[in-house]
């Protein structure tokens, strides 16, 4: 009787931890680590750099910063933006491996999530 009541409840449930889930502003950084192993691999950074230029956008061919919400605006950091002051994909992609040495803040040659995670937090950037 009050597991029927419980599972009757859940999906509700389910709905309320998604809505607070998505009140908290999301961290993109956790799928950085496609493989799960608590390092972001350089060839994980350019796929997880590719994904978020898809979020940031919008399907357009180049952005300029002030397009880019904060959130997403560590992603074209550093980034030369092209003659017409714009940054497309290739140019976020080509900048990958330099700022994958930048985020590598202790040197070590590999970025950690907390790593990325301090450098993709626009309270500190
Ligand atoms: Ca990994
Ligand atoms: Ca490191």
């Amino acid at each position: 009787m009050k597991v029927a009541k419980l599972l009757r409840t859940l999906p509700s449930l389910t709905v309320l931890l998604s809505t607070v889930a998505a009140a908290q502003s999301f961290d993109m950084t956790v799928m950085a680590d496609a493989d799960g192993d608590g390092l972001v691999s350089l060839a994980e950074f350019k796929a997880f750099s590719a994904m978020k230029w898809r979020f940031l956008s919008q399907g357009r061919d180049s952005v300029t910063t002030s397009d880019a919400p904060p959130s997403l605006r560590p992603l074209l950091k550093g980034v030369n933006p092209g003659p017409n002051g714009r940054i497309d994909r290739d140019d976020v992609i080509a900048y990958a491996p330099v700022r994958y040495r930048e985020i590598d803040t202790n040197k070590d040659g590999t970025v950690s999530v907390v790593e990325l995670q301090t450098a993709s937090d626009p309270k500190v950037r």
